[in-house]
């Protein structure tokens, strides 16, 4: 072999079938790449929306927890003195007494009709909806149960469940008690 023919065959480059090869490896490489970034954007406000949906509950579980829970409706003469619900012309239960103020309620009870059965709000204690852009509208599900805690029976100890969601089948659910601490606590 003379040295002009070596140096021919050296620079002789890379073959169709090696180009070809290249592309089909480059195109299936891509393709995973590719569905990768898809999945990454698809999801990406997944997060913004979980956060807010989060805000909602805390803000709405506070709330509820904040309210009073005292034996009689703050409207009865016997409130700051019952020592029972016995004792109270207008005993506190679920849902607004008569005469009831607007939210925030003035008793843990009043933010459902019966215990055990959520009730929807779509705004906060001010009236402002909970909006999640592109028409989309947030809910906060609010359910209140009797359930003995610590020691304290069924009837002192309310489980507030606070449940918001965000996506299809995706929940922020909240829980939390309120005690009857000052039966007597009317402002
Ligand atoms: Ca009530």
């Amino acid at each position: 072999m003379s040295i002009n023919r070596w140096r021919h065959r050296r620079q002789r480059g890379v073959t169709l079938v090696e180009v070809v090869l290249f592309i089909v490896i480059v195109g299936v490489a891509s393709v995973g790449i590719m569905e990768v970034m898809r999945l990454t954007t698809q999801h990406s406000a997944d997060p913004q929306l979980r956060k807010q949906a989060l805000a909602i509950a805390e803000g709405m579980l506070e709330e509820i927890q904040l309210a009073r829970f005292t034996f009689c409706d703050p409207l009865d003469p016997a409130a700051e003195t019952a020592a029972s619900p016995a004792a109270c012309t207008i005993p506190e239960g679920p849902g607004q007494e008569a005469g009831g103020v607007p939210r925030p309620f003035d008793n843990v009870n009043d933010y459902v009709t019966a215990y055990g059965t959520p009730v929807a709000y779509a705004t906060d204690a001010q009236g402002n909806a909970w909006a999640a852009g592109a028409g989309q509208q947030y809910i906060a599900r609010v359910t209140i149960t009797q359930e003995a805690l610590n020691g304290l029976p069924a009837t002192e100890s309310l489980r507030i469940r606070v449940s918001v969601a965000y996506a299809p089948g995706e929940d922020i659910v909240l829980d939390g008690y309120r005690v009857r601490y000052a039966p007597n606590s009317i402002p």
